[in-house]
């Protein structure tokens, strides 16, 4: 069960964050329409949201899941690879004190974002990645190891971040796009293949025996639905647009 998430508001810099997308630039109005929906689907999940101020200096900064890795026994403050973002981290020990007591740092030359990282029970699978290199991947791997918690590494070939092509829904069930579904070192999950057709709709999230959706994908919807989940729509049409979406979103603890 996770109690808590924390998000951040989507400054006017948006327009400038970084992408490969293609789908054009996010209008800030509808972002920031879309991120109160967003709190409010975690709200309706029993969640409490901790919602920070925006950060107009880090256009990405609302993608606040890749500064952290929250575990239940220390919070982890990654050091982001995209040189734009690494000074999104500052402060954030100052906001995480309320709720933790034990931080660790992902230490350069050591790189690594929480959009790479997959947490399934007490195991952690980290996506080496153009953002988290080996060297970052190790040291996160000590840290888990240090707290009684394990890690294991996967190369990424297309994907920006491990979750923008997997989800773990719990009760062993995987949600999985393209060069993840017969990935050997996942099949021990329950895989829920992603349609081609769909794969943005492989970012889902799983928040207390619901699960978050994007708008916009029936075929990925229905089949969540089949595994037995209910389902929330979220649109974020305006994050997709810089590569984000409903993991990068939030830091749910
Ligand atoms: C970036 O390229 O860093 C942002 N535009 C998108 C980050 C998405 N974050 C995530 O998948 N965890």
């Amino acid at each position: 069960m996770f109690i808590r998430a924390i998000v951040r508001t989507p400054g006017k810099s948006i327009v400038n964050g970084l992408s490969n997308a293609n789908l054009g630039i996010p209008d800030y109005e509808l972002a920031l329409q879309q991120h109160r929906a967003y709190i409010q689907a975690l709200d309706s999940c029993g969640l409490e949201v901790l919602v920070l101020e925006s950060n107009e200096d880090y256009p990405d900064s609302t993608f606040i899941e890749d500064v952290a890795v929250l575990t239940p026994d220390c919070a982890v403050i990654t050091n982001p690879g995209a040189p734009s973002r690494k000074g999104e981290i500052n402060g954030l020990r100052e906001v995480l004190r309320q709720f933790y007591s034990k931080f660790e740092q992902i230490q350069a030359p050591g790189t690594l974002e929480g959009g790479d990282i997959m947490m399934v029970n007490s195991h952690y699978y980290i996506g080496l990645s153009n953002r988290t290199n080996l060297e970052g991947a190790q040291q996160l791997i000590s840290i888990l190891v240090k707290y009684g918690m394990s890690a294991s590494l996967l190369e990424l070939k297309d994907m920006l971040h491990l979750k923008t092509g997997l989800a773990y829904l719990e009760n062993n069930n995987l949600l999985a796009a393209g060069e993840f579904i017969n990935h050997p070192l996942l099949q021990k999950y329950h895989i829920l293949p992603i349609d081609m057709n769909e794969s943005y709709a492989a970012n889902c999230i799983w928040v207390n025996d619901r699960v978050l959706v994007p708008a916009g994908y029936s075929i990925a919807k229905e089949m969540i639905e089949k595994a037995g989940y209910a389902t929330i729509e979220v649109d974020v049409s305006e994050f997709r647009k810089l590569d984000g979406g409903l993991s990068c979103l939030s830091l749910r603890f």
